[in-house]
């Protein structure tokens, strides 16, 4: 066969995500407006909601006077949404050969295709006009695995409009294959989890992830080959993922000959819109795009021609770390009798983060365990030393209990562990806190492993058409087999408090002095697509940014709900 060189990428996004989760444990909700609020606005809202002009993060004063009879259910606790989340994208990445699959944020799944989908093209001939039915295989070595397909049957929509009934070259079967491929992961996730969402198909990241967006809710899209730098060139400039809101704001000032002064840029008003295609005529160069984007005119002039070279990362199954952290004015923490509620507050937080995201479908065990908890505290100092102090202990067996109330382990972790590991870091009489952060950190990677799999069987049946049996193994690494050991609390004593020193604990993270700290929890993964998308690694984005993950750009009472919702998932969650 010949050997084509493009990637084949997929991107899926939920439809109205928390009103989607919503919808399912309250079916009711499916039919009427449905509004998720977080403070004074709206997250999202379901397509009922939209189709009567409520938009998503709408002032709930605006949404309700559009809309009288909207329903709003307090979507501020992400526990819910996280767990359907994590329960999906395990799912989905069982499909996926070398777990090539990716999240972003709690919505957004990446899956590289690209061998799966070489894979069949050797195994399948395209015969154009054929209705007869091929089958597409999801496993290499078991031929039986796999769904039957219609080749001249293109599922959803191709950017353009396709006027011709079937693919011609390589690469437009390899896309087709794909988008059947798109078509069948939609459906699994619909039967198995009744949420629907929409699709991109093409070469990149980057334009599978606009293509994605062209049809929705409950669609799919296929940019066909040849037409990437059409379809970017229709593209406001700042929607581009990956072009900054200072970059967009220059390149716009240039295209329409006139200057905003740089103290002004993030509170302009974006009133003239200008297309990507309109850039690309106005600016032929990358050079002349390197003064107007912080020297990356390189990159950004390779985006908006739709080259992107970013790859979709292998991204691990738990999240290196989880950390909750909360800050409090002077004066207000000044004993132990008013740092333990917080300590409790902070700890029962982390408590719940862990059973959303390290405890596998289906409820019954645990993905990882984090072997050590640490307390990290700032003190109020006259001097501006603003340097954190850390200290860890070995995260108890009870934690692991799936029995006991979190309520009661919490104040039993604080109580016997977290309240030492203070003591240890605060030797002075005297003490005002400003920051407290808990965290649950080394990952314990126990040999063996949890077949994720098996813990599917109890949302589905297993079938032989599902089953992609010749699955690598390496996808175990780092799951940890935790059958009986942490199931049932253990009866003895809590081990003592075992200090770690900050280097060892950790392998990973180590927070700087005097800074915020910015702890990315899906590990290498996400850390270098935000990089790609020019995002949360580098420190939150700044206000009126469009979001450098989803692209979208917010009246201004949204930014700082929006910049909490990414930073929630991907950084360390903040309290108050
Ligand atoms: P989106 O995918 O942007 O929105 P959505 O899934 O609700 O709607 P769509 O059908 O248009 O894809 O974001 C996913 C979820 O993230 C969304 O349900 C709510 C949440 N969210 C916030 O909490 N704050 C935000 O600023 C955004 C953009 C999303
Ligand atoms: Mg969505």
């Amino acid at each position: 066969m010949e050997q084509s060189k493009e990637p084949i990428i997929l991107h899926f996004d939920f439809d109205c995500f928390y009103a989607s989760v919503v919808e399912n444990e309250n079916p009711a909700l499916k039919t009427v407006p449905l509004g998720i609020q977080q403070k004074n606005i709206l997250a999202t809202c379901n397509y009922v909601a939209r189709a009567q002009g409520v938009k998503k993060l709408q002032l709930i004063t605006a949404a309700k006077k559009q809309c009288k009879n909207l329903v709003i259910v307090n979507g501020e606790d992400l526990t819910r949404f996280r767990v359907v989340s994590k329960n999906i994208w395990l799912f989905v990445r069982e499909f996926v050969w070398h777990n090539l699959t990716e999240r972003l944020g709690l919505d957004e799944i990446f899956i590289d295709a690209t061998e799966m989908i070489d894979f069949n093209m050797s195994q399948l001939r395209f015969q154009p006009g054929s209705k007869d039915p091929s089958f597409f295989r999801l496993s290499r070595n078991d031929p039986s695995a796999g769904f039957p397909f219609v080749w001249d049957e293109l599922p959803g929509y191709t950017y353009p409009p396709a006027a011709s009934s079937g693919p011609h070259s390589l690469l437009h079967q390899r896309l087709f294959l794909a988008s059947h491929l798109a078509s069948f992961i939609r459906t699994q996730i619909l039967t198995n989890f009744n949420h629907t969402c929409s699709a991109g198909i093409s070469t990149t990241k980057l334009t599978a992830k606009l293509a994605g967006s062209v049809n929705k809710p409950d669609a799919q899209t296929l940019l066909l080959p040849g037409f990437e730098a059409a379809f970017l060139a229709g593209h406001e400039i700042g929607k581009v993922p990956g072009v900054g809101f200072k970059s967009a704001q220059k390149i716009r000032d240039k295209v329409l000959g006139r200057t905003t002064k740089d103290e002004e840029i993030e509170f302009t008003e974006i009133s003239e819109k200008v297309t990507v295609g309109t850039v690309i005529s106005v600016i032929t160069t990358p050079a002349q795009l390197e003064p107007l984007t912080g020297g990356n005119g390189q990159k950004i002039w390779r985006l908006l021609h739709g080259i992107d070279p970013s790859r979709v990362a292998a991204a691990p199954i738990v999240p290196t770390q989880i950390s909750i952290e909360d800050t409090f004015r002077p004066g207000r923490i000044t004993c132990l009798n008013q740092l333990t509620p917080v300590l409790h507050q902070l700890t029962l937080k982390l408590l719940q983060r862990m059973h959303a995201d390290l405890i596998g479908p289906g409820g019954e065990k645990w993905l990882a365990h984090p072997k050590n908890f640490r307390l990290s505290i700032r003190f109020h100092t006259r001097n501006r030393d603003f340097a954190r102090m850390s200290r860890s202990g070995r995260m108890p067996g009870y934690v692991f209990s799936l029995s006991t109330p979190l309520d009661v382990v919490a104040e039993r972790l604080v109580r016997e562990v977290v309240v030492g590991l203070f003591k240890g870091l605060c030797t002075e009489r005297k003490w005002e806190l400003q920051l407290v952060n808990v965290a649950a950190v080394n990952m314990a990677d126990g040999g063996g492993g949890v077949d994720i799999r098996d813990m599917f069987s109890t949302l589905r049946p297993r079938s032989e058409s599902w089953e992609n049996k010749e699955e690598p193994t390496e996808y175990l690494d780092g799951i940890v087999n935790n059958s009986q050991q942490y199931n049932s609390p253990p009866e003895k004593e809590p081990e003592p408090i075992k200090e770690v020193k900050e280097d060892e604990d950790e392998g990973g993270e180590q927070e700087g002095e005097g800074e915020e700290v910015v702890e990315l929890e899906w590990g290498d993964g996400l850390s270098d697509s935000s990089v790609e998308y020019g995002g949360i690694g580098s420190r939150g984005f700044s206000h009126n940014d469009p979001c450098p993950i989803c692209g979208e750009r917010f009246p201004v009472f949204a930014l700082e709900a929006h910049q909490r919702f990414h930073q929630s998932e991907t950084e360390i969650e903040i309290l108050g």
